[in-house]
């Protein structure tokens, strides 16, 4: 309290009486991060005496959430701080509601990047996170007429308690300019680069603390700037614009998060964040923690994750640093490169691996082309080696696409460098090896595994769940938090009715908690004896929001037609959060079409009592802690063999919602643990997608044989969302009918079919508590712990510090 205090006069300069809730939120966060950065300190000296090796986790996205609750948890501050606060007569759930949370990532990819790192931190495993601190993270979505409106994210306007800048650390990228060759003082004859322009690198840490072990380790997060950044002459002629030209052309690269996360914006800015990052991170782990300069010893002290294809520029920078710098033989520096890297692939989609045009690419990093073109040459060489009559194997194999245009795979760059190459769940790994990068994984079998997601509980049970997590430790004790398999515990208590009534009230409570935060956020009220059917993720054709869409246009289609009487109908509230990529189109109209059905829908008095849909603006971390906790169902619907994994049908299922979902990414593993009996599978499975693509998919066809579904499209075409006007929603109808590249229509029979088991079983509370119980005892296998051991055991062989 006295800390927090003195923060307070001294570092805002306020006296309590006077002070802000925003004055107040920033001292109480410096008062926990000092708590924490004695240990912070510590911890570092002590990994660069030990030499123990490092994970350096590159990611150009780190979707950390709030700070706050986190760092009171990792200290066991929670408690004190509350108490204190309430002394002075302050809410200290206030406070946390006024931290804006550093958006820097889209989604699921980012997010893992966050679970990883807290999940090393508490086992004490030395990592280091390298990211771009975006000055706007993700866009804020607004709704304008129900149609998606983007505003800036401004989350550095109110102060930024929990970053550390280090000017003393920043590092000089170039780029641009061209190669040339010359011979060395030894005879040799070398390449250097002869950059065009530079920016400079500004490091900003941020702590990441273990939980509750005096652990803390860093992410490190750089912000460019200009290396020139003012000209005085130029300003003093009266050119105020031009003088400061410079500036604003090295701030851009780091002024906002690509919106997009699965398919590649082609965009030459997009190109120099992702060199920009990886550059500053080598060197200066280089810098910091190679102190006697030997660059041989690099494998012994640290293995970089490449975090999707976002990074893997990082390849050929270590090999122009190795090589051009350091001077070493090109032979050498390839082995050496070839232990520092393993590739983490993030997805199915053609469309989201990353090629980059050699004209680009040349014209930015023009040595890094060259560098790229000797190792496809010798790799091809290799190649052809092991399979003498087979040219086509090696184009196929080539890291440099010929079509539509040259340009580099960073996929298969990865691949080749990488010591290992992992999926993120069970079926993806096996489709990488089977399709994506199938001759890769023929040449090189023990290359491939599989390391299927996890969730750290700290976040997505503790902190979001407290009501759960208090039950959970007066049953099984503590420890559980640590060792997420002990929830198998939890397995007798299914059976136990005292212990499932507790479970239900928690269940509601976390409702009438969401529906709270709802009515004061979106002014929605919510009854709350409802089937709660959650749908929250990324807006993506892939992810199917559409079938969602298609269920409860359905759903409602059946009463106003008179087919089915409300009185039947099981009472259901349907939520969604989703962000649409700005440029793209469908996913837009989406969001607008589920916008217009809720409207109609919530104003129907015919189903007022038995539908409502709601869609929360601006789904984010923050949102999630409070609705996935209330979820009674988790849709997870996205077409088999598309979704890499997934990590948010593994948050609900910890948080005891039962999952309706098809065979795809991590739900197959989910439903193996959980039990067919406690998960409504529906849908085609990966291999019969692949049939009925190779026969040729017409979607018309299922519209035209299935009369439910035939209404269903008819009533949207017909206008009725729209105020009788059928051109609006007619690009998304016609798309359904007559693409429909995920095949919507030809899961939704089946999946209606499964919503009616969901209806029948739900009339049952008491098996569905029981079920939803199970869902977690049988979850703990999703913790990013459990991934985390895995990384160490067959990817990194790292220890955790002593
Ligand atoms: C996403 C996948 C998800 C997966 C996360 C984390 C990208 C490119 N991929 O299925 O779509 O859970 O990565 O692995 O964002």
């Amino acid at each position: 309290m006295r800390e927090f205090l003195r923060e307070l006069n001294t570092d805002s300069g306020v006296t309590l009486s006077r002070s802000t809730v925003n004055d107040q939120y920033l001292s109480l966060a410096r008062a926990v991060r000092h708590y924490l950065s004695a240990r912070w300190l510590e911890n570092t000296r002590k990994v660069r005496e030990t030499k123990a090796k490092m994970v350096g986790y590159l990611s150009a996205e780190f979707l950390l959430g709030r700070q706050l609750g986190n760092a009171l948890l990792a200290t066991d501050l929670e408690e004190i701080a509350e108490k204190a606060l309430a002394e002075c007569g302050i809410d200290i759930a206030t406070l946390r509601a006024q931290e804006v949370e550093p958006g820097l990532g889209n989604g699921g990819l980012g997010r893992l990047a966050a679970c990883f790192i807290d999940s090393l931190a508490t086992m004490g495993v030395p990592c280091i996170g390298y990211g771009i601190r975006y000055e706007y993270g993700i866009f804020r979505q607004t709704f304008v007429d129900g149609r998606q409106v983007e505003q800036p994210d401004t989350w550095l306007t109110l102060g930024s308690p929990w970053e550390f800048p280090h000017p003393e650390h920043a590092v000089q990228v170039d780029f641009g300019g061209h190669t040339e060759t010359y011979v060395d003082t030894d005879g040799v004859e070398r390449t250097r680069w002869v950059p065009g322009w530079n920016v400079l690198g500004m490091p900003f840490n941020y702590m990441v603390p273990g939980y509750q072990n005096g652990q803390v380790n860093t992410l490190r997060l750089w912000s460019a700037q200009a290396t020139n950044a003012f000209d005085l002459p130029t300003f003093n002629s009266g050119d105020y614009a031009e003088a400061v030209r410079a500036q604003t052309f090295a701030e851009n690269i780091t002024k906002v998060l690509y919106p997009e996360d699965s398919t590649p914006q082609g965009k030459e800015l997009r190109l120099q964040q992702q060199y920009f990052f990886v550059a500053c991170s080598i060197r200066d782990f280089i810098d910091r923690f190679i102190l006697d300069g030997d660059v041989t010893t690099l494998p012994e002290r640290v293995i970089f994750q490449l975090n999707d294809t976002h990074p893997v520029i990082a390849v050929p920078e270590l090999m122009r640093v190795l090589v051009d710098i350091e001077k070493l033989e090109w032979d050498a520096a390839w082995e050496i490169t070839k232990k520092c890297f393993a590739y983490t692939c993030h997805t199915l989609l053609p469309e989201a691996l990353e090629v980059w045009p050699t004209e680009l690419l040349g014209r930015l990093l023009p040595r890094h082309l060259e560098i790229i073109y000797r190792i496809n040459d010798e790799f091809l060489a290799e190649v052809r080696a092991a399979f003498p009559d087979d040219e086509m194997r090696a184009r196929r194999m080539s890291i440099i696409a010929e079509y539509p245009e040259r340009a580099v795979r960073m996929a298969y760059l990865a691949t080749v460098a990488g010591a290992k190459v992992n999926g993120v769940a069970e079926l993806h790994s096996q489709l990488l090896r089977d399709k994506v990068l199938h001759d890769f994984s023929e040449y090189w079998p023990e290359k491939f595994t599989n390391v299927t997601n996890g969730v750290t509980p700290r976040r997505f049970m503790r902190l979001a769940n407290p009501g759960l997590s208090q039950l959970i430790t007066e049953t099984l004790g503590t420890g559980w938090l640590t060792d997420l398999e002990r929830l198998a515990e939890l397995e007798p208590y299914a059976e136990d009715a005292e212990f499932r009534a507790a479970f239900v009230r928690i269940k509601e409570a976390n409702k009438t908690r969401l529906y709270r935060l709802l009515r004061a956020r979106d002014q929605v009220a919510l009854p709350d004896d409802h089937l709660l059917d959650v749908m929250v993720k990324r807006l993506h054709e892939y992810k199917r929001q559409s079938l969602k869409l298609l269920h409860i246009v359905s759903s409602y289609e059946q009463i106003i037609s008179g087919k089915v009487d409300p009185s039947q109908v099981t009472p259901r509230t349907f939520v969604f959060g989703a962000k649409a990529a700005p440029g793209y189109r469908i996913a837009k109209e989406t969001i607008h079409l589920i916008n217009s059905v809720a409207a109609v829908i919530n104003a129907d008095p015919l189903v007022k009592d038995v539908l409502k849909v709601v869609f929360p603006a601006n789904y984010n971390v923050t949102l999630a802690e409070t609705l996935i906790p209330a979820a009674d169902l988790s849709e997870q619907i996205s077409l088999a063999g598309k979704e890499a994994s997934g990590t948010g049908n593994m948050k609900f299922a910890l948080n005891g919602a039962l999952t309706i979902g098809t065979d795809d990414g991590a739900n197959v593993e989910i439903r193996q643990l959980v039990g067919d009996e406690h998960f409504f599978l529906f849908g085609l499975t990966e291999p019969e997608v692949a049939e009925v693509q190779t026969a040729g998919y017409r979607s018309h066809e299922y519209y035209e044989g299935d009369p439910q579904l035939k209404a269903t499209l008819d009533l949207i075409a017909s206008g009725h969302f729209s105020g009788g006007d059928r051109t609006v929603f007619e690009p998304l109808v016609s798309n359904l009918l007559y693409d429909d590249r995920f095949m919507a229509l030809a899961d939704f029979r089946s999946y209606v079919e499964a919503q009616a088991r969901v209806d029948a079983y739900y009339a049952d509370q008491d098996a569905w508590a029981r079920s939803a119980v199970l869902n977690v005892a049988r979850s703990g296998f999703f913790s990013s712990d459990r991934s985390m051991r895995e990384y160490i055991a067959r990817i990194w062989h790292t220890q955790p510090l002593r």
